[in-house]
């Protein structure tokens, strides 16, 4: 039964802050009032008026398959016949470990947990008690969810909000993350040459995609591998976002960088509430009940979740599905680079395998003080006009679209028409 968005938004905001249970879906950065999803399938998405969309938000991510595959689906279904939680280790979790281990070498270990946050959080906590020190780097515009000591200068929400950190975290916490500025080694460096031997760890998306889609120069995921083994801190790659989109492994397979820790989420969890964290045995082997360094949670490793992210890792593990979605965003990419450029309108499409963002900009973004200087006025109009033509993007300048392995030529035609549609509108 078809429902009006508007009354909906509006029921939703008397009982929940914003009317979302997430602030980026709010649509308070590109204007006009959210889409209630109804289903999905495929490469297309249904609002509660059963209008559709071709979809690149997928989830921010985790919809790598596209939405309802069946191996997901049935295989959810199939648990749920079992049980929902059980509280008590399951033989499932052993295989999405072996799975993950398998994939990524520099992971000899791994902890599930129910986010991308509980995991970037227990594995700063981990390196803070390894290492014995208390100060940790991060770069401008990555995000890594919102625990306490990763809100400062943030991407994503963050950063689509204006928001400098977040009330609430106390400033001496605060002042324990060092913010440094994407892409840029020297900064890095000269951290280090002041205050190395304080720093615990340094966390990076190796390729961001909070900001917008920025990939790292030459030798920058290299530099931090090489800073903080001389400096004995450790390395923090947060694959939330970059873990098996790629690659079937992270972006460090690729990179062939071995980070000492690894966050991971998204996909490893088929669209249901999963997060991890893993590294060398060593580091890991300090999280209780094995050390002293405690990490817990009710549903870690929940049964569903488990079920969704195995079946979507083995039916990512042939690896044939990396070439053919990394080839139809650069073909997305290159006819809307066109497009654009045919337009006069300085835009900079960033591309990174099968993930994308078009920066109403017209300078390389190569960190967030660049990205920062994109007309989000009008990314909110291309937003807008692609949104009236069937097309569902991230709405924020500062995020990610992403294809997936249902999407086909047939959906990249009737975006780029879209896109002519809303070129002569903006
Ligand atoms: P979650 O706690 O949202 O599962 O994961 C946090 C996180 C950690 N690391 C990276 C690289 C991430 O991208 C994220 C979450 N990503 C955002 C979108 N870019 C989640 C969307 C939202 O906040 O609603």
């Amino acid at each position: 039964m078809e429902k009006d968005p508007s009354i909906l938004f509006r029921r939703a905001g008397k009982v929940i802050p914003g009317g979302v249970n997430s602030p980026v879906r709010a649509f308070r950065a590109v204007g006009g009032e959210p889409l209630f999803i109804s289903r999905a399938s495929g490469s297309r998405v249904y609002d509660s008026r059963g209008k559709e969309y071709i979809d690149y938000v997928a989830s921010w991510g985790p919809m790598i398959l596209g939405h309802a595959h069946p191996a997901v689906t049935e295989a959810v279904a199939r648990a749920a016949q079992s049980g929902t939680s059980y509280g008590a280790p399951t033989e499932a979790e052993i295989e999405m470990a072996e799975i993950i281990t398998g994939a990524i070498p520099s992971v000899e270990k791994i902890r599930m947990v129910n986010s991308g946050t509980e995991a970037v959080m227990s594995a700063v906590r981990l390196a803070r008690a390894f290492t014995g020190r208390k100060r940790i780097v991060k770069f401008e515009g990555c995000y890594h969810g919102h625990s306490d000591s990763l809100l400062a200068k943030a991407g994503s929400g963050i950063a689509t909000f204006g928001i400098p950190g977040s009330p609430g975290v106390p400033a001496e916490l605060a002042a324990l993350t060092i913010t440094l500025p994407f892409n840029d080694g020297g900064a890095l460096r000269s951290a280090f040459s002041s205050a190395g031997h304080e720093i615990a760890c340094v966390i990076v998306e190796p390729v961001p995609g909070n900001m917008g889609v920025v990939p790292p120069k030459e030798g920058f995921l290299e530099t931090l591998r090489e800073t903080t083994a001389a400096g004995g801190s450790l390395l923090i790659f947060d694959e939330v976002i970059t873990g098996f989109r790629l690659t079937f492994g992270g972006c460090q397979n690729l990179a062939g960088i071995r980070p000492d820790l690894t966050c991971l989420g998204k996909i490893i969890g088929g669209g249901l509430p999963v997060g991890a964290f893993g590294g060398k045995k060593e580091i890991m082997d300090r999280l209780a009940p094995e050390g002293p360094v405690y990490q817990a949670g009710t549903l870690s490793g929940n049964p569903l979740a488990m079920a969704a992210g195995i079946a979507t890792l083995k039916t990512l593990r042939d690896g044939r599905i990396y070439p053919v979605i990394n080839k139809l965003c650069e073909e997305l990419c290159r006819e809307l680079r066109g497009r654009f450029r045919r337009k006069g309108i300085p835009v900079r499409i960033q591309q990174y395998g099968s993930m994308f963002t078009p920066f109403f900009t017209a300078e390389e973004v190569a960190d967030y003080q660049t990205a920062a200087r994109s007309d989000t006025g009008a990314f909110a109009g291309f937003f807008r006009e692609m949104l009236a033509g069937g097309i569902n993007l991230p709405p924020s300048q500062f995020e990610a679209s992403f294809i997936s392995g249902a999407h086909r030529d047939a959906d990249i035609d009737a975006t780029i028409t879209a896109a002519d549609r809303a070129l002569a509108k903006i």
